[in-house]
């Protein structure tokens, strides 16, 4: 496990292949089906993002599934999973969300390089991200990419985007920072995890297959939220989406 540790602060990730098996993967999908996908329309608007808001076959992200499915929170809770984030943080932790994701095919639109702690303003920005693979993702329909060792290397500037569900991307993104991004191609049960200071992104998904993952959001206990902040950002984001009808 050390060796992981070492591994997850010089990289700012790692990659654990069959990280769940084939029960857990069923489990999830069943619970998808059951406690979230059949009841979308008692989530709150902002947690449920469609590619086209007039096209329910274009469901891209949701936010806090965890929230709707007590398998999801006991899921998130688990030493497999929590005790995972703990032994990378070498902290205490505390599960913050976990997310569905979608890219669906040849609809599904890039994911803008960023770093998640831009987003969760933390002092110190201490976190991880956890995804787990549900679908075989390859660079044809949409890959997470990392850049090795930007965790080490602080926050860079950041801007809207204008893509939903990523709302802020590295506004100084440049050729030499593609060059050496890692794609990560995973098959279903694999998963990635990133330190919330790692630059990623992803592109498009150009195929005919979707591209869904989990996400798993741990902050450490040494870390301060700027709760106000935070809040007010949400409210005015929310705010703007619906202006837009996006959500
Ligand atoms: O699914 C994606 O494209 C990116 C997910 C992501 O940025 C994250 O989990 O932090």
């Amino acid at each position: 496990m050390d060796g992981l540790k070492q591994e997850f602060d010089q990289k700012g990730y790692v990659v654990l292949r069959n990280f769940v098996g084939k029960a857990i993967l069923n489990r999830i999908a069943a619970t998808l089906d059951e406690n979230i996908f059949a009841r979308l329309d008692t989530m709150p608007r902002e947690y449920v993002f469609y590619e086209d808001k007039s096209d329910t076959t274009t469901l891209k992200q949701l936010q806090h599934i965890n929230q709707f499915a007590p398998y999801f929170d006991e899921l998130i809770e688990s030493d497999q999973f929590r005790g995972l984030a703990e032994r990378l943080l070498g902290s205490s932790v505390v599960a913050r969300n976990m997310q569905w994701f979608n890219k669906p095919p040849g609809i599904g639109k890039e994911t803008p390089p960023h770093q998640d702690g831009y987003y969760f303003m933390l002092v110190p920005n201490e976190a991880l991200t956890m995804w787990l693979a549900i679908d075989p993702v390859d660079e044809e329909n949409g890959c997470v990419r990392y850049i090795s060792g930007s965790n080490r290397a602080g926050m860079r500037p950041h801007s809207l985007s204008n893509i939903l569900g990523f709302s802020q991307g590295i506004s100084d993104y440049r050729e030499a920072d593609r060059l050496v991004e890692i794609p990560m191609i995973v098959a279903p049960g694999d998963m990635i995890v990133h330190h919330s200071l790692t630059i990623h992104r992803a592109d498009a998904n150009a195929s005919t297959r979707s591209r869904r993952g989990l996400g798993f959001i741990y902050y450490s206990d040494l870390a301060r939220e700027d709760r106000v902040k935070h809040a007010e950002y949400q409210q005015k984001l929310k705010e703007t989406l619906l202006k837009q009808q996006k959500i």
